[in-house]
């Protein structure tokens, strides 16, 4: 028992005398490791008789207990003076300049839709977004679309598993989130819609899935004249170019009446296509005052209410903007295609983006 008295000191001074984490792992190995002093001690019990065993046995398991406490305690003063000293040491200078080639890039489809976020977010839009996979009134009966329209046909739609006496679709366009907001939220409206849509089409112009922006504007007197000066406005904003032409073109569609294709003026001299003044034109976006019934299916009085909306395929204005030839090559992820037709994280999108002039 007197020589365990002298034994407790050695143990506390080799941990005390432990100046660093690592010195004093190699204190704990040598008093609590297999071959140990506390643990060569333990192994010595089984020669004693069963009293004095008892006796000894409580009491080594003691200063073992004392022991791994001691050590906790020092592990803790020594990690926090590393601390204290590498938080003395080590300095930040945020006056070096950033790296000059980060290494990602931003994919041209996503600085595309931050573009025109931004463009319609300085109109006073907001963005909306909803599920991809829809059912058939908000794709398709909400929005005025007749039983026999080829949008509804098997092959042109994909259609999931019938469940529960009704078969889900992948969404078309993204029009059924505006059925969704016109539902939920009481005019005035002002959004915009994002994202990825569906249709079965695959060939060199046409991928199974591709992406939409839609916009729609209600309030009590919204008219034709706002749809255009927001439409004019946005294609120029988009190219950069501040006396693009813009022609609004008498066209179709069930959920807007009466509906306009829009069209930007183009160059196609040279077999090339640029942007901006030229003879012919080129196609962008569609668009319409919102079809009376279509407010209607919506819970919206259209004695009350009216507006205007709007559609374009992203893949396709990106292509246009970017020079993009190949649009199965957005999809790929290649890095080397990624690298060449990407953007700069750092470079927030503004109004008119990335465009090189
Ligand atoms: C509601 C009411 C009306 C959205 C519109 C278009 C015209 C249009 C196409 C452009 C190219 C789709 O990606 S594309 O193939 N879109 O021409 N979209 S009007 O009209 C709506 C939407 C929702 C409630």
């Amino acid at each position: 028992m007197e020589s365990l008295d002298h034994i407790r000191d050695e143990i506390q001074r080799l941990i005390r005398q432990a100046a660093s984490l690592d010195a004093l792992e190699q204190a704990r190995i040598a008093i609590l490791g297999r071959k140990g002093r506390i643990t060569e001690l333990m192994k010595g019990l089984g020669g004693l008789a069963p009293e004095a065993r008892r006796e000894f046995g409580a009491a080594l398991n003691r200063l073992k207990g004392e022991a791994e406490e001691a050590i906790a305690h020092a592990t803790r003063r020594l990690e926090d003076a590393a601390l204290r000293q590498r938080l003395a040491q080590e300095r930040v200078d945020v006056t070096l300049p950033v790296r000059a080639e980060p290494e990602g890039r931003v994919h041209p489809l996503s600085q595309t839709i931050d573009e025109i976020v931004a463009i319609f977010g300085e109109m006073g839009f907001s963005v909306a977004e909803g599920p991809d996979i829809e059912d058939d009134f908000h794709n398709f009966t909400a929005l005025n679309i007749p039983p026999e329209h080829p949008a509804r046909q098997e092959q042109d739609t994909f259609y999931l598993p019938e469940h529960q006496g009704g078969r889900k679709v992948l969404r078309t366009h993204t029009s059924p989130v505006q059925i969704r907001t016109m539902q939920k939220v009481k005019p005035p409206i002002r959004i915009i819609v994002p994202g990825r849509t569906f249709r079965s089409d695959h060939d060199a112009t046409h991928s199974p899935m591709f992406h939409q922006v839609e916009g729609l504007v209600i309030d009590r007197v919204t008219h034709m004249g706002h749809l255009k000066g927001c439409l004019i406005e946005f294609c120029r904003a988009f190219f950069d170019i501040d006396d693009l032409p813009v022609r609004f073109r008498p066209s179709y569609f069930p959920f807007t009446e009466p509906s306009a294709e829009v069209d930007i003026g183009c160059s196609r001299e040279g077999g090339g296509l640029r942007i901006g003044a030229g003879g012919d034109w080129l196609e962008i976006l569609g668009s319409g005052m919102v079809h009376p019934k279509v407010l209607a299916n919506c819970g919206i009085d259209p004695a009350e209410y009216q507006g205007f909306a709007f559609g374009m395929g992203i893949e396709r204005i990106a292509m246009l903007k970017y020079g993009i030839p190949d649009l199965r090559a957005i999809y790929d992820n290649d890095l080397r295609w990624l690298r060449h037709y990407g953007f700069l994280p750092l470079d927030l999108p503004s109004m008119t983006g990335g465009l090189a002039r």
